[in-house]
């Protein structure tokens, strides 16, 4: 049975989870209306792996006796400066999502909670694919520097990819 603190933790991160993904949604449709094909197909996985990441939470706050609550969410913002703005973006969101998953597992050991605990753990290793993804893809634009033949290839790279992991490897 979660305690009351776990459970409203839980809640929030449920809540930072799906504007994650809501997020990664706005960002996704705006590279589609910008001819980046590939982009746009990268970060509407990317979206769909965070509403996965929010789900998972709200099926064990409810196995352990809680409550999942649908959060009421933030609209995000429509448009964005560029594709190397966008991932800048990504990987500060990323290290704050990070920092929230570790005030939790915080939370669990003050509160002797070790199954939830035990369950954040998948989060905690989530994170550390997820921030070095972003930084890795942060370097190849870096590299490319705003030049439109590389923007092309770099896009044409993220093509056809549909998870985090195939982009990790192709990003390396
Ligand atoms: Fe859920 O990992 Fe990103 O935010």
């Amino acid at each position: 049975m979660l305690s009351p603190k776990i459970e409203n933790a839980l809640n929030q991160q449920i809540e930072l989870e799906g504007s994650s993904s809501q997020y990664y949604l706005a960002m996704a449709s705006w590279a589609e209306t910008q001819g980046l094909n590939g982009v746009a197909q990268f970060l509407f996985t990317h979206a769909d792996e965070e509403r996965m990441h929010m789900l998972k939470l709200m099926k064990f706050v409810n196995e352990r006796g809680g409550h999942g609550v649908v959060p009421t969410l933030k609209a995000p913002p429509k448009t964005f400066k560029s594709v190397q703005a966008i991932f800048e973006q990504i990987l500060k969101h990323e290290i704050l999502v990070s920092s929230e998953i570790n005030n939790l597992v915080e939370i669990c050991l003050k509160e002797r909670d070790y199954t939830t605990h035990n369950f954040l753990q998948w989060y905690v290793s989530e994170q550390i694919e997820e921030e070095a993804l972003a930084r890795r893809i942060l370097d190849k634009l870096k590299l490319i520097g705003g030049e439109r033949g590389g923007l092309y290839l770099f896009d044409r790279d993220l093509e056809g990819m549909t998870g985090t992991e195939k982009a990790a490897d192709t990003a390396k």
